[in-house]
Order: C-alpha cells, then sequence, then structure tokens
C-alpha cells in the first residue's frame, strides 16, 4: 500500500492492536552521558524543571536528568559544571567521552539486556539511537557538518541490540531527539524562549534529520518511531511517516513531532518566537503558567511522561519515566529514589486501568552493565507478572478505573472482553481488580461494583478455585480458604458465567 503524507490519510489507518496488548515496554537511555553518569541529586523532579520553565523562569542548567549532562555542563557555574572540573577538569570536552563509551561498548552483553527485558515481561523495548547531544548509535552514513568524519558509535549498537531483543521475541522501537541536536548549537536551554531556539535549527539541520529517520527505517524497520523534542519546520514529518507506513506495516508513531513554531517562514518565526517570550516574562510576573500552541500532526501514540493522566484515555497512550528520575544512568542518585519492585507492579496497574502501556527506562552505565539496582525492581516486576499478567495484558480500561477494598486499600481495575466462541479459547468477559495491597486476610470486601453483580466466577489469580462470594448492594465479599501468601498485589478476576 502507498500512503500518502498526508495528515487526513493517514489518520484515517487503524492503529495496530499489538501495541495497547503489549503493555509493558523497556526504555533504554544509553550514550555518551553515561560515562560521567551525573545529574545533581538535588535537583528537584521533571515536574519541577517543568514547572520553572513553563512559568519562564531560568532553570540554570538544573534537571534530575544525566542525559542531559552536556546542556548543563554548558551553563557556567551550574552543578554539573562544577562536577565535570572537579572531576574530568576544564579540559576534558564532553567529546572526549567517545573513547570510553566506544570501549565500554564493545562488551556490553545485549542478550543479557535482552534476557532482562524479557524476564521484566516486557514486550516490546525502544532504544534511543541518538539522544540530545548528538551522537549516533549506529553506523550511519549521513555526516554531520559539525563534526568530525564518523562521528557516531564504533560498534552498531542498534542493530545488535535491535537483534537480541527480537531473538526473544519482542518488539523493538527506536527513539530519535529530531527536534534538537546540541551539535548544531552552542547555546545552553536554560529557558523555554532557549527550547524554542533550540528547535530552530534551520533547513540543513532538517535535512540531516529527516536522513537518519529514512537510515533507521530502512537498516532496522522499527516498529515504533518514538521521536523526541519536536521536529523542525521542514520536511513535513508526514512524509516519514507515509515512508515509514509503507515499510513497516504494523508500525506506530508516537506524538512528539510537534514544536512551537512551525512555520517556514523566518520572520513569523522570529515575531513568534518575541512575543512567547514577552509573554513567559507576564506570566512569571503574575505567577501564572503559560503552554505556547502547538500544532497536532498525525500520531498514534500519546506520550506521558512522569504524570499519570487521571481519566482513562481509549486511544493508545504510554507512560514513560526512570526507575529513578532520570532516563540516563545517574550515578549519585540516592538508592530511596528508586521505585520498588511493588512499586513497578502498582504503577502498571494505574497505567493499565487507564488504558495505557507503561514504557519503563533502563539506565545502563558507560561499561554497558545494567546497575542490578535497576535490574531488582524489573525482575520483581515480571515474577508478579508471570502469575497475574492475565490482568494486564491484551486488557483495556473499563467503565471505572479504581475502587477500594472495604478497609480503603486500593484497587485498580482493568477489562478483557471476550474474543467470543469462535474463538475456542474465550475466557469469558472478564473484570480483574487489582488489590494494591500486599497481605490480604482471608475475608475481602471489594466496595462498589454494581455494575458487575449477577452471575460471575470468581478467582484469585495463582490459584485455580472458584472462590465463594455474595453480594451486598454493590459490594462483592469474597471469602478465601485461606490468607494467601504475601505479593506485590492480589487480584480477583470476575468472569460472566456461561
Ligand atoms: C524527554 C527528554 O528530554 C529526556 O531526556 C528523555 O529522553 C525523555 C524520554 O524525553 O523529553
Amino acid at each position: 500500500m502507498n500512503f500518502q503524507a498526508d495528515k487526513r490519510s493517514l489518520d484515517a489507518r487503524p492503529v495496530p492492536s499489538w501495541y495497547q496488548d503489549a503493555k509493558l515496554g523497556i526504555f533504554v537511555h544509553w550514550g555518551l552521558y553515561s560515562v560521567p553518569a551525573y545529574a545533581d541529586p538535588t535537583s528537584g523532579d521533571f515536574a519541577d524543571f517543568m514547572r520553572d520553565l513553563t512559568a519562564g523562569r531560568d532553570t540554570a542548567g538544573r534537571i534530575p536528568y544525566a542525559e542531559w549532562y552536556l546542556n548543563s555542563l554548558r551553563v557556567p557555574g551550574s552543578p554539573t559544571a562544577r562536577h565535570h572540573e572537579r572531576t574530568y577538569g576544564s579540559d576534558h570536552s564532553y567529546f572526549d567521552f567517545r573513547r570510553q563509551f566506544d570501549e565500554g561498548a564493545t562488551r556490553a552483553d545485549f542478550d543479557a539486556w535482552a534476557e532482562l527485558f524479557t524476564e521484566a515481561g516486557a514486550r516490546y523495548a525502544v532504544m534511543v539511537t541518538r539522544h540530545l547531544d548528538g551522537y549516533p548509535l549506529w553506523p550511519t552514513i549521513v555526516p554531520n557538518p559539525h563534526m568530525p568524519a564518523n562521528f557516531h558509535a564504533d560498534r552498531d549498537l542498534v542493530g545488535d541490540l535491535t537483534a537480541a531483543v527480537r531473538a526473544r521475541g519482542l518488539r523493538m522501537g527506536l527513539y530519535y531527539a529530531g527536534g534538537i541536536d546540541w551539535t548544531f548549537t552552542d547555546r545552553p536551554i536554560r529557558t523555554m524562549t532557549d527550547l524554542m531556539r533550540a528547535q530552530s535549527l534551520g533547513r540543513d539541520y532538517g535535512r540531516y534529520a529527516a536522513a537518519h529517520w529514512r537510515e533507521l527505517i530502512e537498516a532496522y524497520q522499527p516498529s515504533i518511531l518514538w521521536n523526541d523534542m519536536g521536529w523542525p519546520a521542514d520536511p513535513d514529518p508526514h512524509e516519514i511517516f507515509a515512508f515509514y507506513y509503507d515499510r513497516v506495516g504494523d508500525g506506530l508513531v508516537n506524538d512528539r513531532w510537534t514544536q512551537a513554531s512551525t512555520s517556514r517562514n523566518k520572520v513569523f518565526r522570529a515575531l513568534y518566537l518575541a512575543f512567547v517570550s514577552a509573554a513567559l516574562k507576564a506570566a512569571a510576573r503574575g505567577g501564572r503558567k503559560i503552554t505556547p500552541p502547538t500544532p497536532t500532526f498525525h500520531h498514534d501514540i500519546r506520550t506521558h511522561e512522569y504524570d499519570v493522566p487521571r481519566t482513562p484515555v481509549t486511544s493508545a497512550w504510554e507512560l514513560t519515566r526512570g526507575i529513578g528520575r532520570s532516563f540516563g544512568y545517574n550515578a549519585e542518585e540516592p538508592a530511596g529514589d528508586l521505585l520498588t519492585g511493588t512499586d513497578l507492579v502498582c504503577l502498571l496497574a494505574e497505567v493499565a486501568s487507564l488504558g495505557g502501556n507503561l514504557l519503563i527506562n533502563v539506565g545502563p552505565d558507560g561499561q554497558g552493565r545494567i546497575p542490578a539496582s535497576q535490574q531488582r525492581p524489573l525482575r520483581e516486576l515480571g515474577a508478579w507478572l508471570k502469575v497475574h499478567g492475565e490482568a494486564i495484558y491484551g486488557t483495556r480500561s473499563w467503565t471505572r478505573p479504581e475502587t477500594t477494598t472495604g478497609d480503603g486499600q486500593r484497587v485498580r481495575l482493568t477489562h478483557r472482553v471476550d474474543p467470543g466462541p469462535g474463538d475456542g479459547n474465550g475466557t469469558g468477559d472478564t473484570v480483574y481488580a487489582i488489590l494494591l495491597t500486599e497481605s490480604l486476610g482471608d475475608n475481602i470486601v471489594v466496595r462498589d461494583l454494581a455494575a458487575l453483580a449477577g452471575r460471575r466466577r470468581i478467582r484469585l489469580l495463582g490459584t485455580d478455585a472458584d472462590l465463594d462470594h455474595a453480594w451486598s448492594g454493590p459490594d462483592l465479599h469474597v471469602r478465601l480458604p485461606a490468607p494467601p501468601p504475601h505479593r506485590a498485589a492480589h487480584v480477583l478476576a470476575l468472569t460472566v458465567e456461561p
């Protein structure tokens, strides 16, 4: 099929269902920034950074993301600039980390990474191929006009990780920071106006980024195009989408192809930037927050970062975050800032109850190893999914996402529609009540499930028996033969009786 490069015709293409069924993906942020592996541990959360930015304040290079090392380094006197000076000296440039990174990368054991992703229960991975620092992790033949020849990783890291991930039966998506490349500018991003300027790199950059995406699509046929930080005014991203869908029939694209000003007219762009800058200053004086208008492009997946939406979203969407407060490995991060296995189970249940996917990130170190502190919670999540995956994979949001137990514990609800008798393995229309509590007694009350009262078969996942139960008004009372063992969360499956 030949797709047309326009939003209306691309929007008419159905979103491939594998994605919403998959529910769990692993993001990989690994690059030159993984060698210094530093972000100031006192710089707060990503939300604090965004609050400052959208209120027109100067962030002064303070961001919890270690993958923004080069940007923070360019802000004189920032915690990163001071750390760099102390640790490496002022003669050591960011791109001097290439030697150590490329050397460590030769030893990275991608089969071990893919084994971890599988054990975590992930059904896909998304790898950063080129972050904002501009360093490509595959042997691109597209020359960077600002950098020496062969400016890319020595080993084909994208190809090798893609092969290892696919060998385990997982899908592979690719991330590319299309809107920004710090090798095309020296100016750091401190404010919202800087951010928009950093997204206006001109036509040559547009051609460079588009050539990269086309190269990645042809070489690796990614299952997801995960673009980041917007897209230049030229060329139209719909041309890339049409090119992509023609080659990867069940591929998906995310929603980060917008930018504050997409006008091709330079004068208009300059006026727009001046307007936004004045509006930001006024907003800062009045303590208000402004969101610059953004045009929308075609997309299949909506993305949320750290911030979980409050209400269910029926179209495909994804929450992404690090296990801690950074995507790139931050060796300074205190252990208490990392999610535990139980936290991950609760987060995945919350996201699934809202109809979304969780794209949880790993940040390997400069030697290509995934730190044990990140592996542990992922393996615990996977162990829970082995028993309770039925409540997550292939589900959608139900008429409401949550309720509580009789004693006030949180309960997340997901829904699986019976594929019908023709399917042969139809389990019946099932609602899953995921009880976010580690220990459970033998008498359970789940409140406000009126819509489910009636002929239901009730099981506790991990056991086979149908459970004795009764309804009192909208509340479900279940009696277990004995209190179940400790788990990150317990799941009651409520299935319509045939
Ligand atoms: C953000 C980037 O700025 C972060 O570094 C990270 O890549 C995240 C997934 O997207 O917008």
